[in-house]
């Protein structure tokens, strides 16, 4: 069954096209810094999003269009997996994500989950093989059923980390089958509602025992996955954990995890945590634990997670700049979890938003790739700290230095030290040039 009958393959048709369905930056095989495109940029669409949302919130019920509801859940998600490969391959992704729950209907016990989980599975191998594409990620969702309202690995109750525990076992099996790339662990409710009642080096410790039982089974069963953590600092939990890049890494260090652990970093989330994406992303890059990231944007005026698909090519900018010092991002890959807007609810805006979330990266890559050709970041930052190339700072940099020497060289060099002014202002508005 044809799904989107009124929508053909995404081609690139260049600038000047006036063709909706069409990639007007996005072009697969543009080489850029020797790799094409589609090589650096690694798209995944999110099965979430794209299959599972249906445009309901908080006040209102669901709004979306979608044409693949059967007469029982397994129909339905069977039938999803027929569309969802439809986009894919229509809009020429590469690659795709999931949660458990996503793909296939829990179901009343564990077994019947898993069963589940088995016949969805064996269809998405059959369209993968079919079609080339493939898995970026999956993972368990550990934190929308109710037996997760303490946590999942952070859970007070055993029983919870054991169910867990299989969730994620059969998640590994599942990555193993299908030749996932990476595996990710969302804390979506490890974090703490009130301290009153909770034993945070437990919570922790915890946590991290649930992470080593995923390396050692990896192991047992020979497939090893880039494992990745994506932090979080608030929302659903008050407390997360796993609150922004620097705080995951302290926990991926604490718990010596650095072999197989990297960072999952999302947009969204680096705003709610009070920073910029690409300030999450420069202190995974200069930590070696920049992994993948989730590619979508908030609104400026909420202070919600809105997972609002990328279409602001400033911040696209800096994040490919940043793709591109880390040498590119394999076997990440940059993953849309977006959703269209309750009001974008016809089921073509599901090929519109990517479009527009494809393009706005391709420009962000043409941008970075001509700041780092003009050298304009690097030059300004070489002379910026031009100090340490020679003299005294030549030697601080070399180690050759201490407290002592130091006074000594500070007492003869007097405290009329001289700086320099940033010209930030003309800084950005040279930028501005560069924003394709
Ligand atoms: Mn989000």
């Amino acid at each position: 069954m044809v799904y989107f009958p009124n929508v053909e393959k995404i081609q690139y048709e260049g600038v000047d096209s006036q063709n909706p369905f069409a990639f007007r930056h996005y072009n697969p095989e543009e080489v850029i810094e020797g790799k094409t495109m589609k090589e650096h940029l690694r798209f995944a669409i999110a099965y979430w999003h794209t299959m599972t949302q249906d445009g309901s919130d908080p006040f209102g019920n669901p709004t979306n269009q979608r044409p693949w509801f059967g007469e029982t859940p397994l129909e339905t998600a069977k039938n999803r997996v027929e569309a969802f490969f439809e986009i894919l391959v229509k809009l020429d992704a590469p690659y795709f994500c999931f949660h458990d729950i996503d793909i296939a209907p829990e179901g009343d016990t564990l077994e019947e989950f898993f069963s589940n989980l088995d016949i969805i599975t064996d269809l998405i191998k059959e369209k993968m093989a079919e079609t080339g594409i493939k898995l970026l990620w999956n993972t368990a969702n550990l934190f929308s059923n109710p037996r997760f309202v303490n946590g999942a690995g952070s859970s007070n109750n055993a029983d919870v980390f054991a169910y867990s525990a299989a969730q994620i076992k059969k998640g590994l099996d599942i990555s193993k089958k299908l030749g996932g790339e990476n595996y990710v662990f969302w804390g979506g409710r490890e974090g703490y509602e009130s301290l009153l009642n909770t034993d945070m080096a437990l919570e922790q410790d915890n946590i991290a025992r649930l992470f080593k039982m995923a390396i050692a089974y990896g192991e047992k069963i020979g497939h090893k996955p880039q494992f990745l953590i994506e932090p979080k600092p608030k929302e659903p939990t008050k407390h997360q954990y796993d609150f922004d890049a620097a705080t995951t890494l302290a926990f991926i260090l604490k718990y010596n995890l650095q072999d197989d652990f990297k960072l999952n970093l999302e947009g969204n989330h680096a705003t709610l945590a009070g920073h910029t994406f690409e300030h999450e992303l420069t202190v995974a890059r200069i930590n070696d634990a920049l992994g993948s990231i989730d590619a979508n944007q908030g609104d400026v005026l909420l202070g919600w997670d809105t997972d609002e698909f990328p279409t602001n090519v400033f911040d696209t900018t800096l994040v490919m700049i940043e793709i591109l010092e880390n040498n590119g991002i394999a076997p990440g890959g940059i993953n849309f979890d977006s959703k269209v807007r309750r009001s974008s609810f016809a089921p073509e805006d599901l090929f519109l938003a990517h479009i527009a979330g494809f393009d706005t990266y391709a420009r962000g890559l043409k941008g970075a790739a001509a700041i780092r050709a003009d050298k304009f970041l690097s030059d300004l930052k070489a002379k910026r700290y031009a100090s340490y190339e020679t003299g005294i700072g030549a030697n601080i940099m070399a180690d050759k230095e201490d407290l002592e020497s130091l006074t000594e060289y500070s007492l003869k060099n007097g405290a009329a030290i001289t700086n320099e002014s940033s010209h930030i202002e003309l800084v950005k508005s040279h930028l501005n040039d560069y924003l394709v």
